[in-house]
């Protein structure tokens, strides 16, 4: 069995390996040359626990090579990013672009699958476009979309072991799917069709995305009301049919940020409490910094001098290194900006330096800061004692009670 995996980004690179491991013959396409040349020389673009031990097997045995070009195979995976634009419309375009770049070499009886986060009926527009193009093989090849749903630190194991959802455009390629993911998926492969696996997964990360915005509620909420949200959420998670997630700094990373837009776009009218999460958990880091703007005024009005800040976190949620749409660094940019006669000490213990922050260590900066806001959960935080002294804005749980 060949497979071409066009994207060797956060899901299809690990996805290529863990295929290449269990005997596939793997292409990984990417359109980076750099990515391509260093992972043929067994070096991971992404960081992810345990994962170059097993590229370095699958290159060393042949079973997996990289290349900016598809090679014939006998199952296509688009692996590809779906970002969305300005209005927050789903930009499919490099969907299309893969799908287009490995029409010629489709055969009969190839298994075609998009695993990118689509807007539904995105596998629809494919089959129309493979069709149009090579209407010899209507009804000649498989198309499927199988979505992902492994969470980067975990990706070896979630991978295997995950449920995964499966829909095809008919049931002879659903059926061909699941041959395929049995390979070397362990968790159960559930069939359905094309337009309900796409919704399963925009629906998976939208239930995700609302209920964060639950809790980010209660604490504005709470905040007001002089009650700690987090005491609050641990005593109503007691109630046997109650769990409540944590509030944060807001909702970061490209995919629960990103994906409940696939939905709002498309049902604008029907879609409004997916709408209103999306703007609570955006509301959320605006609030934080605005907490922080003012805990500045008010310590210069009441000390006659500014004061020096430590922001702890860049990251977009706790324990990686990964930085994209992360609320922590909006809301360190925008108190930066608004406060720049301000001394800001920028933390992230994950991350060795960065092109825009000068990043003091965290221990330095929660000894030398006046205010010290905690933007992300990390464990070295949690470490740090906490200290009357200082003014601490803690919107992440660093000191709650466990
Ligand atoms: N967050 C909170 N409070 C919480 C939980 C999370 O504020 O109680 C924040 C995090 O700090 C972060 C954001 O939400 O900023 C998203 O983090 P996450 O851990 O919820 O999710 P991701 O983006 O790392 O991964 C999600 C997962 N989806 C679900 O849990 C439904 C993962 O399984 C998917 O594979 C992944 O999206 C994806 O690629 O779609």
């Amino acid at each position: 069995m060949k497979a071409c995996f066009m994207g060797l980004g956060y899901i299809g690179l690990p996805t290529a390996i863990i295929a290449a491991k269990h005997g596939v013959q793997v292409t990984g396409v990417d359109i980076n040359p750099r990515v391509v040349e260093m992972t043929n020389r067994g070096k991971l673009h992404i960081i992810e626990p345990g994962l170059e031990a097993y590229l370095r097997e699958v290159i060393d045995n042949g079973k997996l090579k990289a290349s900016l070009k598809p090679e014939v195979s006998d199952a296509y995976f688009m692996v590809v990013p779906t970002p969305f634009t300005g209005n927050h419309e789903p930009d499919v375009s490099y969907v299309e672009a893969a799908t287009r770049t490995v029409l010629p070499l489709l055969k009969t009886g190839d298994l075609f699958v998009i695993e990118s986060t689509s807007p539904v009926g995105t596998t629809e527009m494919m089959t129309r476009i493979i069709y149009g193009e090579r209407p010899e093989l209507e009804n000649r090849i498989y198309i499927a979309y199988c979505p992902e749903r492994v969470l980067p630190g975990n990706v070896i194991h979630e991978l295997i072991h995950n449920d995964r959802v499966i829909g095809g455009i008919n049931l002879e390629s659903t059926d061909k799917a699941i041959a395929f993911y049995s390979q070397f998926v362990r968790g159960k492969l559930h069939k359905t069709n094309a337009r309900t696996a796409e919704m399963c997964k925009l629906t998976e990360n939208s239930s995700r995305d609302v209920q964060i915005a639950f809790a980010n509620e209660l604490s504005l909420i709470c905040d007001k009301a002089g009650v700690n949200v987090w005491e609050l959420i641990a005593l109503a998670n007691k109630h046997p049919r109650v769990n409540i997630l944590q509030p944060g700094s807001g909702v970061g990373g490209h995919c629960i940020a990103v994906d409940p837009y696939f939905i709002t776009a498309d049902f604008p009218l029907e879609s409004q409490i997916i709408a209103k999460a999306r703007e609570i958990n955006n509301y959320k880091a605006f609030w934080c910094a605005e907490k922080i703007e003012n805990a500045i005024l008010q310590f210069e009005l009441k000390h006659n001098r500014p004061p020096v800040i430590a922001m702890m976190g860049l990251a977009f949620k706790p324990d990686i290194d990964d930085l994209r749409e992360a609320p922590a660094k909006y809301i360190a940019t925008k108190v930066m900006q608004s406060c720049n006669n301000a001394d800001i000490l920028v933390v992230e213990p994950n991350v060795a330096e960065h092109k825009v922050f000068k990043l003091t260590n965290y221990t330095e900066a929660y000894e030398k800061a006046d205010i010290v806001a905690f933007l992300v959960a990390h464990k070295e935080f949690k470490t740090l004692p906490y200290r009357n002294d200082k003014v601490i804005l803690d919107f992440c749980g660093i000191y709650k009670k466990s």
